[in-house]
């Protein structure tokens, strides 16, 4: 048996009797090559946490705008103030986006975008409580700890109030994204200024003591190195051991297209992107649910990720920007027929959740009852 083998026979030891693996067994399951041992025990993992069950939710994205005054580097998706793809969506455009979410029977809307050079803090605000107003029973997931950080930065007030008016006016959780690699070796590299890893982790502290619950996520693909992926995992779960309050982690590829990051970067493997997601579910032994998100991983690779700790494939979504900005070729929206036969095929158990894992329970699944004015499976 090689020194690597023998290794990874010791943490197959330890996964077994359930005890926690340290950053120096992460660093040996990034350095093994064996995709099965790795699957075989985040299952084991996932199977021991979810059962068969795969989760699936019926959700919309809105980005009010694309303008930002960062520019990391791996963003395909922002804009200049006045560069010739800039927007910032009207009121109208946006209430009309919810109303076309809960038209199609969507139980939350992802809400994330660009920070606005000259838009106040108050456009934000308005944005959740307009909706919340009009469509009280849309889970609004609203901006990352990045937005939460720029919005501390506008109004020189604590992120802690901010939350608290922003849940009081609507706000249902928090999303994951704007994580990216913590380790500041990397983050001063790809995206300098911006909120850095004790901010991003303080704003989700700050909010689960609030009561309210988040997700996490990691950007995984470009010029960051194990250590730095395994030191980012880490850093979740001490959050998570001093709160509770994530509820699933979502490892993201690096899409190399359309940003400056990506010049002579390859997309990550397919081999790469089941390893992430087996790491994570291995190190995340605190976080409930694992998202092989198929917006950005691709549907084949999603639908087998299942087997290799992911329990959720993340939601019907539509008008995604961020994703296909930067090259991504899945389509923009899946039927709820076409999500629940992937999950069945792979021999999982399709159950469509709310944002905080709730199950629901409809009529009749969602996708039959829009089915008399639209096609249900996968829409270009
Ligand atoms: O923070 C940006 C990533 C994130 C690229 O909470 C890129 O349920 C790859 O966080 N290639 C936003 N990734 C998306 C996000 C998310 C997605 C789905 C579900 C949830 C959730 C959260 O997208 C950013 C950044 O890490 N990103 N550009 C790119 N070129
Ligand atoms: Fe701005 Fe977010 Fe893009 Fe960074 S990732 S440039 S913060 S929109």
């Amino acid at each position: 048996m090689t020194a690597t083998a023998r290794r990874l026979a010791d943490i197959v030891d330890k996964v077994r009797a359930g005890e926690r693996l340290t950053f120096d067994d992460g660093l040996a399951l990034e350095a093994s090559a064996d995709l099965f041992t790795m699957g075989e025990l985040a299952n084991l993992v996932r199977e021991r946490k979810n059962g068969n069950v795969t989760y699936y939710n019926v959700n919309t994205h809105l980005n009010p705008t694309n303008v930002c005054v960062y520019r990391c580097m791996f963003c395909s998706f922002r804009s200049d103030l006045k560069g010739p793809t800039a927007y910032v969506m009207t009121d109208e455009q946006i209430l009309a986006r919810a109303r076309e979410a809960t038209e199609r029977g969507c139980t939350e809307l992802h809400i994330v975008g660009g920070l606005h050079h000259q838009l106040p803090y108050e456009w934000y605000l308005g944005i959740i409580a307009n909706i919340h107003r009009e469509f009280p029973d849309l889970h609004l997931k609203a901006w990352t700890a990045v937005e939460w950080d720029w919005f501390e930065r506008l109004t020189k007030r604590p992120t802690r109030e901010l939350l608290a008016e922003m849940k009081a006016a609507g706000l249902g959780s928090l999303p994951g994204g704007g994580a990216e690699i913590f380790h500041p070796e990397v983050r001063e590299k790809i995206c300098d200024y911006k909120a850095d890893a004790d901010q991003w982790l303080r704003v989700h502290r700050e909010w689960h003591e609030l009561g309210g619950k988040s997700n996490a996520t990691m950007l995984y693909g470009h010029v960051e190195r194990p250590e730095h992926r395994i030191d980012h995992l880490l850093r979740l779960r001490g959050l998570q051991d001093e709160t509770g309050g994530f509820q699933t982690f979502i490892p993201l590829a690096f899409h190399p297209e359309n940003n400056t990051l990506g010049q002579g970067i390859p997309k990550p493997s397919g081999l790469t992107d089941l390893k992430m997601m087996a790491v994570s579910r291995l190190m995340l032994d605190n976080f409930p649910h694992v998202k092989a998100y198929w917006q950005m991983l691709g549907i084949k690779t999603a639908q087998v990720a299942q087997s290799w700790g992911a329990d959720d494939l993340d939601g019907t979504v539509v008008h995604e920007k961020i994703y296909h900005a930067a090259g991504s070729d899945s389509p923009q929206e899946m039927g709820v027929a076409e999500l629940r036969r992937l999950i069945e095929e792979a021999g999982r158990v399709p159950v469509e959740r709310d944002t905080l894992y709730r199950e629901v329970v409809r009529p009749e699944p969602a996708g039959r009852r829009w089915a008399a004015g639209r096609e249900l499976v996968v829409l270009g």
